[in-house]
């Protein structure tokens, strides 16, 4: 629980892209419930004056993570597409810092900081704190949350600005337990201080 933002904190909002919400090529259920629960932690973030980071999967047209390579995945978040675009009621500050991962035809990065250098960049914004919503939970969200974990911050996952894709049943639930884990604070209500 938080009762205010302030000097320290950041907001990272994980891959809040079409093409991982309801009619997206890899449609997590009800991701699109994520966006206006992070619209309202993007406000106290702007009333707050703490630094937004926006990560998305910007993946090239044949990807080692696609079927068609071998990999788990249908195509998805394919660059310029209209699928890799943040979720259109995202309410997105001008100056939040965009994450590009996945550009790597040959690799994945789940994690928002495996091999981006979020981490230094958010270091030098002064950030120790780490608050984390946003799309998978079981993929990029724990991925990117254990990271953080590992890098020293204090990460508060927002749970009710997560869903999983779930594609074995359970596997949220796993997430958010390897997640605490790793050192995360689950935060279980949607508003900051409740
Ligand atoms: C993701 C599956 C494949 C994610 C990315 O952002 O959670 N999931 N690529
Ligand atoms: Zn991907």
């Amino acid at each position: 629980m938080v009762e205010q933002l302030g000097n320290g904190d950041g907001l990272l909002l994980v891959d809040v892209q079409n093409d991982f919400c309801p009619g997206g090529s890899l449609a997590v259920p009800e991701g699109d419930e994520v966006v206006p629960v992070l619209n309202r932690w993007i406000a106290l973030a702007r009333e707050a004056g703490i630094p937004v980071y926006a990560s998305r999967d910007w993946h090239p047209e044949t990807h080692i993570s696609f079927r068609e390579r071998g990999g788990p995945w249908p195509p998805h978040c394919i660059q310029e597409t209209r699928g890799a675009a943040f979720h259109p009621d995202l309410q997105l500050p001008e100056d939040a810092a965009i994450i590009s991962k996945g550009m790597d035809p040959e690799r994945d990065q789940y994690s928002a900081f495996d091999d981006t250098g979020l981490a230094e960049r958010m270091r030098d914004a002064g950030v120790e704190r780490l608050w984390v919503g946003g799309l998978a939970q079981d993929v990029c969200v724990r991925a990117s949350v254990v990271d953080g974990a590992r890098e020293g911050f204090e990460v508060h996952l927002l749970l009710p600005a997560t869903r999983p894709v779930d594609a074995t049943p359970g596997d949220g639930d796993r997430a958010v337990e390897d997640m605490q884990e790793a050192g995360a604070v689950i935060e279980r209500s949607a508003e900051p201080g409740k």
